[in-house]
């Protein structure tokens, strides 16, 4: 028989995305037209969209398999944060968010350490699925970071950790779970706590004292992908509960070629620089982007 344009796929990704229900080679086609509305209406309306069963249930036991063989190379880093990363401010009463720190212990795999081969980085390297997430997100384009460690990245909660309530940096961050614990681990968020106009202290208090009016709480299977953005809605990772680790891959990328994170980011991340945060630290080079972190 012969094969359509809409049944031809690129091999790479074959068998390892459900390429029916997400057609990332076809965007143009009546069902990528669907699927990226009906994804763009999702991040507007509260800032996260999952998409089941993304990798389908036939390499689901190769995507467990590739973050578990990983996992034992985490470098976990220990420290103490308030809600927006940043540092207290004495002149606030103790109760204010920006003084609220809590411990957030995780361990990092970094790119480097990511085959070719795997599952995961198939996906990160996939042209088709760095279009469908730039039009997801609504940016022109979107490009792989050209740092080693940071580019793609295997998050590690083992017993214990947890990411405490937070703002992200980067405006949307991409995700799949790729390990479930046996208790906690849950990704939890309030969407639109705060806008570019309004820090909203108030509600985020509210939040950090346990109420949970407003707090949305997903269930995330192995293989979903989840799209979120992380700069207006308050999230976290509840306190992953026994053996199981729970790892979490995150897809990032840039709205410009070349990026490469801070060295000193890179060694308190993985512990490590890459040959190029050394040649960084040499000339003296900033984050290419200016900002802060
Ligand atoms: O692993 C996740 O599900 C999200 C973690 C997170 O919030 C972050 O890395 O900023
Ligand atoms: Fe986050």
């Amino acid at each position: 028989m012969a094969t359509t344009a809409t049944t031809a796929r690129p091999s790479a990704l074959d068998g390892f995305v459900d390429l029916d229900r997400y057609p990332l080679h076809y965007l143009d086609s009546p069902a990528g037209e669907r699927l990226i509305d009906e994804c763009r209406r999702q991040l507007a309306e509260d800032g996260c969209v999952v998409l089941k069963n993304f990798v389908p249930a036939e390499s689901i036991e190769r995507l467990q398999f590739e973050t578990l063989r990983l996992s034992p190379r985490a470098h976990y880093n220990e420290c103490e944060t308030n809600p927006y990363n940043a540092d207290g401010d004495p002149s606030l009463p103790p109760e204010h968010p920006i003084n609220r720190f809590d411990d957030r212990t995780n361990g990092f795999v970094a790119g480097d350490c990511i085959a070719e081969d795997t599952v995961i980085r198939r996906i990160y390297a996939d042209e088709g699925f760095q279009r469908f997430i730039a039009r997801v997100v609504g940016i022109e384009e979107i490009h792989p970071y050209a740092d080693p460690l940071a580019d793609l990245v295997v998050n590690v909660l083992r017993e214990g950790c947890q990411h405490p309530w937070h703002y992200d940096t980067n405006e949307f961050i991409v995700t799949m779970l790729t390990h479930k614990p046996d208790e906690g681990g849950h990704f939890e968020y309030v969407p639109g706590l705060r806008s570019p106009r309004s820090e909203n202290f108030e509600g985020v208090q509210r939040v950090l004292d346990g109420d949970r009016c407003g707090v949305k709480s997903i269930e995330l299977e192995l293989g979903d992908l989840q799209i979120f953005f992380g700069r207006y809605s308050l999230h976290r990772v509840t306190p992953v509960k026994g053996e199981r680790e729970r790892h979490s891959v995150i897809f990032a990328y840039a709205e410009r070629p070349g990026f490469v994170g801070r060295p000193e980011r890179a060694q308190r991340i993985f512990g490590r620089m890459a040959p190029i945060h050394e040649r960084m630290l040499g000339e003296g080079t900033q984050r290419s982007d200016g900002l802060a972190d």
